[in-house]
């Protein structure tokens, strides 16, 4: 059964103009990408799609980050979706990301670190709702 997984290309990988390597690796992958978006979130936004993370010291950064500029929010989908995906995102710590992934690549900082993958089929669900409504 297919699966779906919401990415972003955060504003960091949009500023350095890498929307197209990200997506082509996802398409690579073999997944499929069924919704696709350019837009600026707004705080609330930002609030309800890192939830978890509202008691966390990193929260106002995290943020501030995500509501910096443009951002690029896509759903795919396929076999595993979510684990594909965050497979080829790699670890959240750009550095300790294995080279050959996405975040081993491109990144350094953990708090900039290109790309956003839901982590399990509860918060896919949840945050598919929160970028394509219409879509679910
Ligand atoms: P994401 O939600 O963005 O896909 O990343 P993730 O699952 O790999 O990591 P998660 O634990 O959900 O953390 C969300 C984002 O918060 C930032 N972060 N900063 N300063 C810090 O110590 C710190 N820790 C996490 C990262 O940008 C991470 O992607
Ligand atoms: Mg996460």
């Amino acid at each position: 059964m297919a699966q779906r997984t919401l990415i972003l290309v955060k504003p960091d990988g949009v500023k350095r103009n890498i929307i197209g390597d990200v997506i082509s690796r996802i398409e690579r992958k073999g997944l499929k990408v069924i919704a696709l978006e350019l837009r600026t979130i707004e705080v609330d936004t930002a609030h309800a799609h890192y939830a978890e993370h509202a008691e966390k010291p990193f929260f106002g950064e995290l943020v501030d980050f995500i509501t910096s500029g443009p951002l690029v929010a896509l759903v795919a989908e396929g076999d595993r979706a979510i684990e594909a995906f965050r497979a080829l995102a790699g670890a959240t710590d750009p550095v300790k990301a294995t080279p050959g992934t996405i975040r081993g690549d491109y990144a350094l900082q953990v708090a900039q670190n290109i790309v956003h993958g839901s982590d399990s089929p509860e918060s896919a669900e949840r945050e598919i709702k929160i970028f394509f409504p219409e879509l679910v």
